[in-house]
């Protein structure tokens, strides 16, 4: 079942988009929970990460890599990079996402 971010991905609604390329895109948080807040989603719909399959892992290590160009890009030396799988983890948007959160001190453990 396609989600919000699909209607990203095809520009339908608008996002601040901050890095793009054929595998994925990378856009600011509605609802940033720190200075710098960017999802960084694949194109392939894919709903949680434990859905994630064998001929997925190199979308996903891209994902990842992805989030250090992007934090790179936004001046963190420290970030945290987070993914909700479920919704008893937090998971509101069942489009796989990586969380890229920094800009303030973040702590640890998480809420
Ligand atoms: P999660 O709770 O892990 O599923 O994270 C979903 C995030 O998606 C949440 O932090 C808010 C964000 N979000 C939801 N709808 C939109 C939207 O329409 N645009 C943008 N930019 N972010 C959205």
């Amino acid at each position: 079942m396609s989600t919000i971010f699909s209607k990203i991905l095809s520009g339908e609604i608008p996002s601040d988009t901050v890095y793009e390329d054929e595998q994925c895109i990378a856009f600011r948080d509605i609802n940033p929970v720190a200075p710098t807040h960017v999802l960084v989603i694949p194109r392939k719909e894919i709903p949680r990460l434990d859905q994630m399959k064998i001929e997925d892992e190199a979308l996903v290590g891209h994902l990842m890599r992805v989030a250090t160009l992007v934090a790179k890009q936004e001046g963190l030396e420290d970030f945290r990079l987070l993914v909700n799988n479920g919704a008893g983890a937090g998971q509101t948007v069942f489009h796989l996402h990586l969380h890229v959160i920094g800009g303030r001190p973040v702590a640890w453990p998480p809420g």
